[in-house]
């Protein structure tokens, strides 16, 4: 997987240096590639903002320099994705819809936004992460292309992405290590037991008891067994 960002702050993404992103790199799994737009201004002084059309406050990055930045990334099958509040929220399914993808170009906007006659041009989607207003589209950027990133083979060890929280659609059950007493709290008995059965069918009564009481909302798109169910009933009668 190739990501391409176009950006006038490269210097943001010293982060996907590190830990698991990092090692993708390194090992050659994805390729990020971080395009700065500045370099792509014709002017003298590399201007790449001016004022609003109509007035108001704020500098519009300019869409001559954000169209050259893209065209020197373009790709025959990349998809160009534009991080913007005005686009639909992200979520599990559309990170794994995107980690089927082999190239994203990903525009990042600063100031008040982007002349929209280039978004109009060269972007296939907008993603949002979140209802709140950043400084720019830099941190977004980073959050899709880390989400999106666990997807591509061999970023995470086998067995980690399938079984996790929202891609099962619930949250995860509680974990556990060392020591066994801890601040005289013990671990729970259950996982000490080896009893793997038992050990599955009580994590999974904790997941679904953790996403009833944080995150009920969750539950009305998931498909639950007939025991799920009995067992959410009995939440809701306030039992254990
Ligand atoms: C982008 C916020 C995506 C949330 C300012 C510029 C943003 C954002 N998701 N705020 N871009």
């Amino acid at each position: 997987m190739k990501f391409d960002v176009l950006t006038l702050f490269p210097e943001m993404f010293e982060p996907l240096n590190t830990s698991i992103i990092g090692r993708a790199v390194k090992e050659k799994l994805i390729e990020i590639n971080l395009t700065n737009i500045r370099d792509f201004s014709k002017d003298k002084h590399k201007k790449v903002d001016d004022t609003p059309y109509g007035g108001g406050s704020g500098m519009v990055m300019k869409p001559d320099v954000v169209y050259e930045a893209y065209k020197f990334v373009k790709g025959e099958n990349a998809k160009v994705i534009y991080m913007s509040p005005q686009g639909k929220v992200l979520n599990q399914n559309k990170v794994i819809e995107l980690s089927k993808e082999k190239h994203l170009i990903i525009l990042c906007g600063h100031y008040e936004g982007i002349d929209q006659r280039v978004i109009d041009k060269i972007v296939d989607e907008e993603i949002s992460i979140g209802n709140y207003v950043l400084t720019g589209g830099e941190l977004p950027a980073m959050v899709l292309i880390d989400s999106v990133s666990r997807y591509v083979d061999g970023v995470l060890n086998e067995g980690s992405t399938i079984e996790e929280s929202f891609s099962q659609g619930i949250l995860e059950y509680p974990q556990y290590t060392r020591p066994e007493i801890f601040e005289e709290i013990n671990v729970p008995e259950i996982l000490q037991s080896g009893h793997h059965e038992n050990i599955n069918k009580w994590r999974k009564k904790q997941a679904l008891k953790n996403t009833y009481y944080k995150r009920p909302e969750l539950l009305k798109n998931v498909d639950l067994s007939e025991e799920d169910k009995k067992y959410l009933e009995e939440l809701s009668k306030n039992k254990n």
